[in-house]
């Protein structure tokens, strides 16, 4: 049984957002709604994303009691027990100046984190405007990356100690970063398949991406895996660029080998988000991916990949 969940509400089966905030165990509720700016209601993510098989909401829950939620710093905040989720937006006319702005956003959230005494995040979500525009070291992307790095460091954090993340661009104005954080550390796990992201050559832009590919770590006495956002990448090169269904396959043997490293099996996988390049993937991607996992764990995401090669990234949960 797994206590700590993100479950996927469709558009059909969406109740009340402001009611499911207030109900005992939900920590945030993410939206796909394709809007991205902080949300009049706290506990809202609007994310920017929007899910091409019907997802509306994702609820974040865990389940020890009412969340309790705030606003500080620059920053939207929800609270349960040992678990804490802390949101910040970045404004359409800051994305003008993305490494910066990126560098702030992390500086208002790695503070607010360590001020509430959770100093260890070990999951974040990044979701930003344009993320491919741009040539060479000017990419939206690579100046994320550059931001990120300065607002890690800055904190004390070294590179075995990066969480796990995804990045990816939406279709619609202004940037979110949100992140879960921890009291005490997660342990890193990287795969065999890849090279750490971290040590990816210059070729990929001045600062290399801040992320380990999987954190594990110990909630309410059950371990759960989070599983970065996974591509097409095998060593640090894009295996087929252009070709949706080997880069399909790639990726999911990425994540099923990044899996068995951690002793963990696909069944207990949950909050699959697939992230679809072009929307006409979605049919031969469901044609695949529904034969391993169950339908209700399954979002499939129109958003932009960080490398412009690759058509698909795919992140997941799971529960050890
Ligand atoms: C990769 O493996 C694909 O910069 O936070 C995946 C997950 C990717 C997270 C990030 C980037 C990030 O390099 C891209």
């Amino acid at each position: 049984m797994s206590i700590f969940t993100q479950q996927y509400l469709s558009a059909h089966t969406a109740s009340d957002v402001g009611n499911l905030l207030n109900q005992d165990g939900v920590l945030a509720i993410v939206g796909y709604t394709g809007d991205c700016s902080a949300p009049a209601t706290l506990g809202l993510i609007p994310s920017g994303l929007t899910s091409l098989n019907d997802v509306r909401y994702e609820v974040i829950r865990y389940p020890f009691g009412r969340a309790e939620r705030g606003q500080e710093n620059g920053c939207q905040w929800s609270r349960i027990g040992d678990l804490l989720c802390v949101a910040t937006w970045i404004t359409p006319a800051e994305c003008e100046n993305m490494e910066e702005s990126t560098e702030q956003a992390y500086n208002r959230l790695l503070n607010l984190a360590r001020s509430f005494g959770h100093p260890h995040p070990f999951r974040i979500w990044n979701l930003l405007p344009r993320i491919n525009y741009g040539d060479g070291d000017q990419e939206v992307y690579k100046k994320f990356c550059n931001g990120r790095m300065h607002a890690f460091t800055r904190y004390g954090m070294v590179a075995t100690q990066y969480p796990a993340a995804s990045a990816l661009g939406h279709h619609t104005d202004g940037a979110v970063i949100y992140m879960l954080a921890a009291k005490e550390p997660s342990r890193n796990l990287e795969n065999s398949r890849q090279v750490p992201a971290y040590t990816y050559p210059r070729q990929y832009g001045p600062c290399s991406p801040s992320f380990a590919r999987a954190t594990r770590l110990n909630m309410a006495d059950e371990e759960y895996l989070f599983v970065s956002g996974t591509a097409s990448i095998l060593g640090h090169s894009t295996h087929a660029p252009g070709d949706f269904l080997v880069q399909l396959q790639v990726t999911q043997e990425n994540i099923a080998h990044l899996v068995a490293q951690a002793n963990g099996s696909l069944s207990k996988m949950s909050a699959l988000r697939v992230y679809l390049r072009h929307p006409e993937h979605l049919q031969p991607a469901r044609d695949m991916l529904e034969k391993i996992y169950a339908p209700e764990h399954l979002n499939f995401v129109y958003a932009d990949i960080c490398r412009q090669q690759l058509l698909v990234e795919i992140e997941a949960l799971v529960e050890l």
